[in-house]
């Protein structure tokens, strides 16, 4: 799947890999070879564009990591630019409310739709759901035979109705009786075209009128190409798709209809099939479907490890400190530098279990940084090993040389305290650490932060 796509990108991070560091002109280069190789593989210009942009603004922006090399953390990069065109969450098959649910399955030609449907059941069988295959295709008496068969094969009901022309009146029949029959989900094949034309999308939507669907799905030939994108977008109008299988990914597709349809449709890419077997259908994972294209799912995962360990240690060394009961205003003034190098507090405390929360603390934004930093500043070493003594004249003094007010002072001596009293908490430390849940959960602490309040750690509950 893809080879071309995959060797090319792959020739492209090879040569990245090579040079030690990142300039604009060796990030530049790249990114034309990507932006063609993209291109080759039949993906949509406007798509290339924009996701050439955004990567390339990624690799300017990039945060240089110790242990993996500049040219691995542009392959994370694409990676994840990749699987956000993909759409990035799995998006799983809806069969619930109305019972039984109803799936119609749509598309040109040829695209596979009536070998989608059986793997549809075949897929549905191993969740323990029973299903009914409707013929709907019925211009084609072969086509009523090809589904009979591949259901006396697999062991999955079908319905069909040779003497009605009527698809809508089938279907609706179909449904009927699956109800009356504890039947799951029923899965509708209907007729394609060699082009969409205005009599079957007609009949398409009457179908839809008279079974209410809760998935309509797009079958696309996936060797399409943009023509796939096309197709998917048309239906998409007419009828308002829930999804699109994507199929023959296991041809000489090249890659542009699955990296294109979800951007430009909306719709979401809910499985591939990926040979002629009655088992060739995967869910769609934009995260696995991206990591095949690049083939390199260990460089990626090599990155984002490297990305969570620097964020550990420096947390853990943050955390340490924090502990310690000497900490005064010099190791504060230490942190909030430190803070400020990482990209503030929330950097830092969203990689503490809980933290993400605790980091809408808003009394640290960057310009309160700043300030925090003049009035620190402005006290003298005695102040800073023991903020106890800073009465009213010191304090004023502290406000009048750091070009602050009274207040502000007051304010960051009050938030000091405070951070020193929570921080002698180490039961509470060491369970923030841990993951445990605190009382009121973070959220709940920070407020109690932010207002001044003591904190008291939670009880412990009392065995019987
Ligand atoms: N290799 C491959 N062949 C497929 C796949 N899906 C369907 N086919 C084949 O494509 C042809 C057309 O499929 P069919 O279900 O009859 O298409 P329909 O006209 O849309 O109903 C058949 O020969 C299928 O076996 C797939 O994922 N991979
Ligand atoms: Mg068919």
């Amino acid at each position: 799947m893809f080879e071309n796509l995959t060797d090319k990108l792959q020739l492209v991070f090879r040569k990245l890999s090579g040079q030690g560091i990142l300039t604009e002109s060796n990030i530049s280069e790249a990114m034309d070879q990507i932006r063609d190789a993209l291109l080759d593989a039949d993906v949509n210009y406007t798509i290339v564009k924009e996701f050439i942009d955004e990567v390339r603004k990624d690799c300017l922006g990039i945060e240089v990591l110790k242990t993996v090399t500049p040219g691995q953390q542009i392959v994370k990069i694409v990676n994840d630019r990749l699987v956000e065109l993909m759409g990035k969450e799995a998006s799983p098959l809806d069969t619930t409310g109305a019972y039984p649910a109803v799936i119609m399955v749509v598309g040109l030609h040829g695209g596979g739709k009536t070998t989608t449907c059986a793997k549809l059941a075949a897929n549905l069988r191993k969740d323990n759901k029973k299903t009914l295959l409707v013929a709907g295709d019925i211009n084609r008496p072969a086509a009523i035979d090809q589904l009979e068969i591949l259901g006396r094969e697999n062991s999955i009901q079908v319905y069909s109705d040779r003497n009605n022309p009527n698809v809508p009146a089938i279907a609706k029949s179909a449904v009927e009786k699956a109800k009356s029959e504890g039947i799951d989900v029923v899965i509708i094949d209907t007729a394609g075209r060699l082009q969409i034309d205005q009599e079957m999308v007609a009949e398409l939507v009457r179908i839809r009128q008279a079974v209410n669907p809760k998935e309509i799905l797009l079958v696309a030939d996936a060797a399409l190409g943009q023509q796939a994108v096309s197709v998917a977008d048309h239906f998409h109008k007419a009828l308002t798709l829930t999804g699109v299988i994507l199929t023959k990914l296991d041809g000489d597709a090249r890659g542009g209809a699955a990296l294109s349809i979800r951007k430009v449709t909306g719709c979401p890419i809910k499985y591939a099939g990926v040979g002629e077997k009655i088992g060739d259908l995967d869910a769609f994972y934009p995260e696995r479907m991206a990591s095949r294209i690049l083939g390199m799912g260990d460089i990626v995962s090599l990155v984002e490890k490297a990305a969570e360990e620097i964020d550990r240690e420096e947390a853990e060394k943050l955390q340490e400190k924090l502990k310690t009961k000497s900490f005064d205003f010099n190791d504060f003034l230490q942190q909030l530098k430190q803070m400020k190098k990482m990209g503030g507090l929330e950097s830092v405390l969203k990689f503490l279990p809980g933290g993400s929360q605790l980091a809408n603390l808003p009394d640290f934004d960057e310009k309160s940084f700043v300030h925090m930093e003049a009035i620190i500043s402005s006290m003298n070493k005695k102040e800073r090993e023991n903020p106890d003594i800073i009465d009213f004249s010191r304090r004023k003094r502290i406000a009048k040389g750091s070009g602050t007010s009274l207040e502000e002072v007051g304010q960051l001596i009050k938030q000091f305290t405070m951070m020193q009293k929570f921080l002698k908490q180490t039961s509470l430390v060491n369970r923030l650490m841990s993951g445990a849940p605190l009382a009121g959960g973070p959220a709940a602490l920070a407020s109690r932060m932010r207002r001044g309040s003591n904190f008291t750690p939670p009880k412990k509950k009392r065995r019987k």
